[in-house]
């Protein structure tokens, strides 16, 4: 399952997860035993394979329809970590960071069968940046879908919507449609976009593109009649983009959309001018059955549990969702905040030539993909990596400015914990930190708040500006109970909590929190040392979603506020 809606009506994709791939460990000229396995899908779910740490190779067929060559585009939606793809052999596309999607087109294919083969490496490297050992897992294999589609000549190759409240007080919607002629004489074609549940639409005047030539098409829809999206009434539209050619409807592309605007107004954030309050979670895309290729009704059974932990929003932490996980948000009401991939890097980390570039194209990747999903509300950059040094402050600088290159319409921020350190507070629009009192240091959890809060306000550029607690928690053995409530114990992470969530949703200023976090995780076996079980233990859940005495803590203090502030 690749949308929880139909991208094409009229274009052919197919998921290649139809049938078992076959699979076997190292690369695709080592000569270990074929196995079939399912596709998304983690190595380390194979007997043997738990721990492995290397080069994993898979292979299917596929089928060409038709008697003459056609073009077809493939994209792996995430492979772990990094990818080569060859078909027949020939080597097609390479990939690194398994949490971004990637296509290649697949030129003149012959009619008939042919073969696909992926290798997946989740080796440690200085050729990773971001994939280092971690208080995470990185694991291995194809982890989400795949998919084939048959293009035409001149297909749509991306859809771009936009919402927009413009004074007279209603909705508009700007709407951009990339074209692309892939054949090699020119042709015409009319585009259009039509949005069936509000009756509106528009058509472009017919476009003559040359052979290869790209062309970005555009315009503002008025939608008098249109609901906005809130988290209350997450209401959604289709925007279905359609291409002619000599009378005949030759493409399809539908996206779906959401009405909402994400305002700053002095220390507030505004949806559709309501102060929000943010009740989150941390959540890694992690579980002892499927690894980071969580399923659909595995994902949206962590989500029931979020919506009846009475959360409000999630933090993709620490790297870009599924888009499974997405289009759920965005019919539940879910707000995201979405974050490239990044945790904890050290300045000496950020200075692998390999940082900067795979950083800023996880950006690059993650906001063309995800950037019509009115879940998201902001975007994250570089968790807890080095914003108190001036070369890390360089960094920062420069992928912030990408992301407003490329999307105006939301706030950035960042999670530090470089308490009365930090040199970066001027760039973004909302400051964010990650806490722990009470678990990492003993300091009582108002006093930390309150002396953290005020150096923003009075030592730096962050003052003034929207306020996030973007972690805080504590660490709990599910089933270890105590009435020592001992550190570790369900009773000590709870009375944790208790404390840390007063203390922020009593902290003037501040917007709201994200808990650390929502379920226990596997991580990297370097960690072992400080995390008992090799997993990160701060879930109000454990691995198997089992809760823990904190979970009742959290639903009622998150289940008694609103979710705007006023
Ligand atoms: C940091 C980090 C999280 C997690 C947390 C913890 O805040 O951002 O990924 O490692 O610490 O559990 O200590």
């Amino acid at each position: 399952m690749i949308r929880t809606f139909a991208k094409h009506q009229i274009r052919r994709q197919v998921e290649l997860s139809d049938c078992l791939w076959r699979f076997h460990s190292g690369d695709r000229r080592a000569r270990t035993a074929w196995q079939p396995v399912q596709v998304p899908g983690c190595w380390e779910q194979l007997p043997g394979l738990e721990n492995y740490r290397g080069v994993g190779t898979y292979e299917r067929t596929f089928e060409v329809q038709g008697s003459a060559p056609a073009t077809l585009r493939l994209t792996c939606y995430g492979v772990s970590h990094t990818a080569t793809v060859l078909v027949d052999g020939q080597l097609a596309e390479q990939h690194y960071n398994a949490y971004t999607a990637f296509s290649v087109l697949l030129p003149q294919l012959a009619p008939g069968q042919h073969t696909l083969t992926i290798e997946a490496d989740n080796r440690f490297s200085p050729d990773s940046a971001l994939h280092v050992p971690n208080d995470c897992m990185t694991y291995g294999g194809i982890i989400r879908a795949v998919s084939l589609e048959q293009l035409p000549q001149v297909y749509l190759r991306h859809l771009k919507t936009t919402p927009l409240w413009n004074p007279k007080g209603s909705w508009q919607l700007r709407v951009e449609l990339a074209l692309a002629n892939i054949s090699t004489t020119a042709q015409r074609c009319m585009p259009e976009v039509q949005l069936p549940e509000l009756a509106t639409g528009y058509a472009w005047p017919e476009q003559r593109l040359a052979a290869g030539e790209e062309r970005q098409v555009q315009t503002v829809l008025d939608l008098p009649t249109a609901q906005a999206w809130s988290p209350g009434m997450p209401q959604l539209y289709r925007v279905v983009a359609q291409l002619s050619q000599n009378g005949q409807v030759t493409d399809d592309l539908i996206e779906r959309t959401g009405l909402r605007e994400i305002r700053l107004d002095g220390s507030d954030l505004r949806l559709n001018g309501r102060k929000l309050r943010i009740k989150g979670f941390c959540r890694h895309e992690d579980h002892p059955s499927f690894g980071c290729a969580l399923p659909f009704a595995a994902i949206q059974q962590d989500l029931v549990l979020l919506k009846d932990l009475g959360a409000n929003s999630v933090r993709t932490s620490h790297y870009p969702n599924s888009e499974l996980f997405l289009d759920l948000c965005d019919e539940q009401g879910i707000l995201v905040w979405e974050e490239n991939h990044a945790r904890g890097l050290t300045e000496e980390q950020m200075r692998n030539p390999n940082f900067e570039p795979q950083a800023e194209a996880c950006i690059r990747e993650m906001i063309r993909v995800d950037y019509n999903h009115p879940c998201i509300y902001i975007w994250g950059i570089l968790n807890e990596c080095a914003s108190d040094t001036s070369y890390g402050r360089s960094c920062y600088a420069r992928q912030y400015e990408l992301i407003g290159q490329l999307d105006r319409s939301r706030p950035r921020s960042s999670a530090s914990c470089k308490f009365l350190t930090d040199r970066c507070l001027d760039l973004p629009e909302v400051v964010s930190f990650n806490i722990y009192p009470e678990w990492y240091n003993d300091q009582a959890a108002p006093a930390f708040l309150t002396e953290l809060y005020t150096w923003v306000q009075e030592e730096t550029a962050g003052r003034g500006k929207p306020f996030l607690i973007t972690e805080t928690g504590a660490g709990a053995i599910y089933g270890y109970r105590t009435p020592s409530q001992a550190k570790w114990s369900e009773e000590y992470q709870a009375q944790a909590l208790r404390d840390q969530l007063a203390a922020v949703f009593n902290q003037p200023g501040c917007s709201g929190v994200y808990v650390w976090q929502f379920c226990d995780v596997r991580v990297s076996r370097e960690w072992f040392s400080s995390r008992p079980r090799s997993m990160n233990n701060k879930g109000v859940v454990d691995e198997y979603r089992r809760p823990k005495l904190s979970y009742a803590v959290v639903q009622d203090c998150f289940r008694a506020l609103d979710n705007y502030r006023e």
